[in-house]
């Protein structure tokens, strides 16, 4: 039996044309800022986000830190939706590396309210902490893949403006959200100061992140990265896989939409499952009638289908299509799930 695993889009592995251009690529130590490889694809980032340089790091998570790390200063607050990736899965790291501490506010699937948003920012006094940095994540992971509105962006990269905090774009699947609504990468990293995407996620690349913003951040960035360890040498090698993603497999990200649309019809098929969100790109959470996740993704285990529990609710399970499964895998996977719950 064939194993179908929707886990994440972290999953997929290299293809045999993009190790051969992993093969081929020139290298040299990128700590001395010599590996044409890294240089191009920082470049070429750079353009694709409208900033004036990138930085490539290891991970999304480096991305995440070294962004919080580069726009903040000890005690400072920085406002995020609860269900942020800094705020869950980073291993604490806000106040761990930088004594930093979230603000957490509850968004509409993860998209922040300006209102909101101006009325969680601090008054200027010693007894509060320094209200410093907004971040926002497009699309939003624990919001469902949800696809922030540009218009919605803008306004609050307008309150961070106004109020003079840095907006922080966490990218990890921002080409997800570009391809769904058609609007243009840079449109959306527009008010950020920083902004990241991760190529080791729908893209298909086995390693890699990169940020985005003006010099004289990213000259901080390269320094924070360094601190953690990030300075990598002929990095070059996983730069050219990103290159490769990027020339690619962004067009087919659609694909892994319609995929995950295909099995939330399926699987809503079932009496009493239910499908919380609309499906807007390639994640899926799906509740069954409100049984365990962590029991049901047991069982789908021995069935065959990996999934994960979403985690912000007992009863929610969570799907991510891939470039590494088709239509036909998805919609197998529904059927053997329909034979188990069913
Ligand atoms: N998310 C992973 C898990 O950590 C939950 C996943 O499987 O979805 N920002 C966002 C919005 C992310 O979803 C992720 C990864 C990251 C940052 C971190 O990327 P990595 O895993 O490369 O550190």
């Amino acid at each position: 039996m064939k194993t179908i695993d929707l886990r994440s889009d972290t999953v997929t592995l290299p293809s045999q044309a993009m190790r051969e251009a992993m093969a081929r690529a020139p290298l040299g130590d990128d700590v001395y800022g010599e590996d044409p490889s890294v240089n191009r694809l920082q470049e070429r980032c750079a353009d694709l986000l409208g900033k004036e340089a990138a930085l490539f790091v290891a991970s999304g998570t480096m991305a995440n830190q070294v962004a919080l790390g580069v726009l903040t200063r000890p005690g400072d607050e920085v406002i995020c939706d609860q269900g942020s990736h800094p705020v869950n899965f980073e291993g604490g790291a806000m106040p761990a590396l930088w004594g930093i501490q979230p603000r957490t506010l509850q968004g509409d699937r993860g998209i922040l309210d300006p209102v909101e948003v101006e009325a969680a920012i601090r008054p200027d006094s010693e007894h509060f902490p320094r209200s410093r940095v907004l971040e926002i994540e497009n699309t939003h992971n624990r919001g469902g893949g949800a696809v922030y509105p540009l218009d919605r962006v803008r306004a609050l990269a307008e309150v961070a403006r106004r109020r003079g905090l840095d907006l922080y774009l966490d990218g990890a699947r921002l080409l997800n959200a570009v391809v769904a609504s058609g609007v243009p990468a840079r449109d959306y990293a527009e008010g950020a100061s920083l902004v990241s995407l991760c190529f080791s996620k729908g893209l298909g690349a086995p390693v890699g992140s990169i940020l985005a913003g003006d010099r004289d951040r990213i000259r901080e960035a390269r320094r924070l990265r360094k601190r953690l360890g990030g300075a990598m040498r002929q990095s070059g090698v996983l730069a050219a896989a990103a290159s490769f993603a990027l020339d690619h497999n962004v067009a087919r990200l659609a694909e892994d939409h319609e995929n995950a649309r295909a099995m939330a019809v399926a699987l809503s098929s079932i009496p009493g499952v239910v499908v919380p969100h609309p499906v807007e790109t390639n994640l899926l959470f799906v509740s069954f009638g409100g049984r365990s996740a962590v029991d049901l993704v047991g069982r789908f285990r021995e069935a065959g289908v990996l999934a994960n529990p979403e985690g912000s609710r007992p009863d929610l399970v969570r799907f991510v299509t891939h470039l590494d499964v088709s239509r036909d895998d998805v919609l197998e996977a529904a059927r053997r799930i329909a034979s188990l719950v069913g």
